[in-house]
């Protein structure tokens, strides 16, 4: 694990090409975490003087930020494909589009980075101009994947970001990835004192987040369950409502960042039930910024986010008792030293110092070698 070292030089403005996830739009929550990191990455380094230019599918918006649109077919979701899958790459694939297009431009950037978790951007690496940061945003799902990681990360040292050591520990080089945590613009959430009597769960409704669990333990706890985020699988979904219809809980669908924290900051509590290594989880901090205690399951980055006891409860994984003796506790819990813990560790200031600091150190490390005969810095 290669961890930050804080940059005491000033980095010179950059001017650097951002590629999205090729999922989804940006904007439409098909990206999940992605888009979240994406847009305040970029918020970020144009707050500290960079320019950056960013490439999303047709149909991209975020606000106050231009995406340059690019068609082409979505690409299917890396964590429903199997372990040994082969790599797939569908017609007319928007994540070739994307990267025909940086190669197209790549001599305006001193530095490309890219937010897929996809093979293509990580196989083009060596026979680009400008060096590549990937920010890997899930942990180990396929040996397709782990390889091509793995030969990029050997090859251009330092150029894979990750967000937790948990999700880097998935890895077998987790040790050479750079950890940087994530950021949120905290002041687009308001802190809540006084909550309503429910419990929120939050993310892209899909199997790996095991909502059921949720579900089970708020109706035990005698809880009504308010449920937000992209329909990423329909058919689950059914299958859940199916199997609990005496529960309370709603979905309210997908709310920008604005209604969701307007929502959320009203629960008791957020539960985080997540059955795969959850890279991240900018939803914990979305709460807790709210001052919303976080109960997650001891798995993943929001094992490494919430500290027991102080900014909400961690449980043993998958034991849904511990969830509802957490969610008794939730009183416990003081919704300032919430709000506290998002301030000091996951603010736009202190991902922004992670995320420069890693960038000077690929663009040091880059002038020594393949890339630098053509580098503009
Ligand atoms: N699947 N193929 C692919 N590419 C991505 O970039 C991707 C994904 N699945 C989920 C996802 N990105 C994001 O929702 C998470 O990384 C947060």
């Amino acid at each position: 694990m290669v961890m930050d070292r804080s940059h005491p030089g000033v980095l010179p403005p950059l001017t650097l090409l951002l590629l999205s996830t090729p999922v989804g739009a940006l904007g439409s929550g098909l990206g999940g975490g992605v888009e979240l990191t994406l847009r305040n990455i970029a918020q970020e380094l144009l707050q500290r003087g960079h320019s950056i230019r960013i490439v999303g599918p047709l149909g991209s918006k975020l606000p106050g930020l231009e995406v340059q649109p690019i068609a082409g077919e979505l690409q299917p979701t890396a964590q429903t494909q199997d372990r040994n899958a082969a790599i797939v790459l569908p017609q007319n694939a928007v994540i070739a589009n994307m990267w025909t297009y940086a190669h197209q431009v790549q001599r305006e950037f001193d530095l490309l980075i890219n937010f897929a978790y996809d093979w293509l951007p990580f196989y083009l690496t060596p026979f680009l101009q400008r060096p590549v940061a990937h920010l890997v945003s899930m942990g180990s799902l396929t040996n397709a994947m782990d390889q091509i990681i793995e030969q990029t990360i050997t090859r251009f040292p330092g150029t894979i970001g990750v967000h937790s050591q948990a999700q880097a520990a998935t890895f077998a080089f987790g040790d050479q990835c750079r950890c940087l945590g994530n950021g949120l613009d905290l002041s687009l959430y308001d802190f809540r004192p006084e909550p309503q009597r429910f419990l929120a769960w939050v993310g892209r409704i899909a199997p790996e987040k095991g909502i059921e669990d949720a579900i089970v333990a708020a109706a035990t706890a005698g809880l009504p369950l308010k449920i937000w985020g992209a329909m990423s699988d329909p058919g689950y979904w059914q299958r859940v409502c199916q199997e609990y219809p005496q529960a309370d809980f709603t979905y309210g669908g997908f709310l920008s960042t604005e209604d969701l924290q307007r929502e959320l900051g009203q629960s008791r509590g957020l539960l985080m039930t997540p059955k795969w290594v959850e890279a991240f989880g900018n939803v914990a901090i979305e709460a807790l910024a709210c001052g919303v205690p976080v109960i997650a399951y001891r798995r993943g980055g929001p094992a490494e986010i919430v500290e027991h006891g102080k900014s909400g409860w961690l449980v043993e994984p998958d034991q849904v008792a511990g969830l509802v003796a957490a969610i008794q506790q939730l009183d416990a819990i003081d919704r300032r030293a919430c709000r506290q813990r998002a301030e000091t560790h996951y603010s736009m200031t202190a991902m922004g110092d992670r995320v420069e600091a890693w960038l000077a150190d690929i663009l040091a490390s880059s002038r020594s070698s393949v890339h630098s005969e053509n580098a503009t810095v």
